[in-house]
């Protein structure tokens, strides 16, 4: 019998939310209650494509901006043969942020150019900056209605610890029901 297949689980949600944290925190105690579960974050800034965005994020380097959902675009698709190839192992992963991400900030960039008087100040990389954020929460909320997708909405303003329990008992469900999808249309 072929070993059942792992989940995917993204985390998605504006900065500051506590994404990173959460997946770090989901990948160790997966790994505690014996899952095979292991973190993947994007941007994944290390590959060679990850380098232009981490400059273009950071504004050492402007890119036209169709130019640069492409290559956050490329920066996921060079990573599904491992993210296949880890899910058919029956590896769980924990994805600190995916396309969702990609559609969110972009619309968010549409959407400012309408209203740029409402612009905050700047943080120190780009997007970082509370009326882009509110643009991209609005982007969010658009892709959740999107129901083919087993979103799940967690509040966030609660502590890290029960925020965590949150997510831990989400995760398994997933786990647990990881197989009613084929990996083969995850992609389509
Ligand atoms: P981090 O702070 O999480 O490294 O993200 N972003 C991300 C996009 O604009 N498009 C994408 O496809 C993805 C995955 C969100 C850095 C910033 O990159 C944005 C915040
Ligand atoms: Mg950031």
């Amino acid at each position: 019998m072929a070993a059942r297949r792992g989940a995917l689980i993204v985390l998605e949600g504006v900065d500051r939310a506590g994404k990173s944290t959460q997946s770090r925190k989901l990948v160790e105690a997966l790994c505690a209650a014996g899952h095979r579960a292991e973190l993947l974050r994007f941007p994944e800034r290390s590959t060679e494509i990850g380098k232009l965005l981490s400059s273009y994020l950071q504004k050492k380097s402007d890119v036209e901006d169709h130019s640069v959902h492409l290559l956050f675009s490329a920066n996921r698709w060079e990573q599904v043969p491992l993210i296949k190839e880890k899910l058919s192992q029956g590896v769980t992963l924990v994805v600190d942020r995916y396309a969702f991400s990609g559609v969110a900030f972009t619309g968010a960039k549409e959407l400012q150019l309408v209203d740029a008087a409402k612009r905050g100040a700047f943080g120190h990389e780009r997007y970082e900056n509370e009326a882009f954020q509110e643009r991209a929460l609005q982007c969010f909320h658009q892709l959740m209605r999107d129901t083919t997708l087993n979103w799940k909405m967690v509040d966030a303003s609660k502590s890290i610890e029960a925020v965590h329990e949150d997510i831990r008992v989400l995760s398994e469900d997933a786990i647990r029901t990881a197989t009613e999808k084929p990996l083969g249309e995850l992609w389509k």
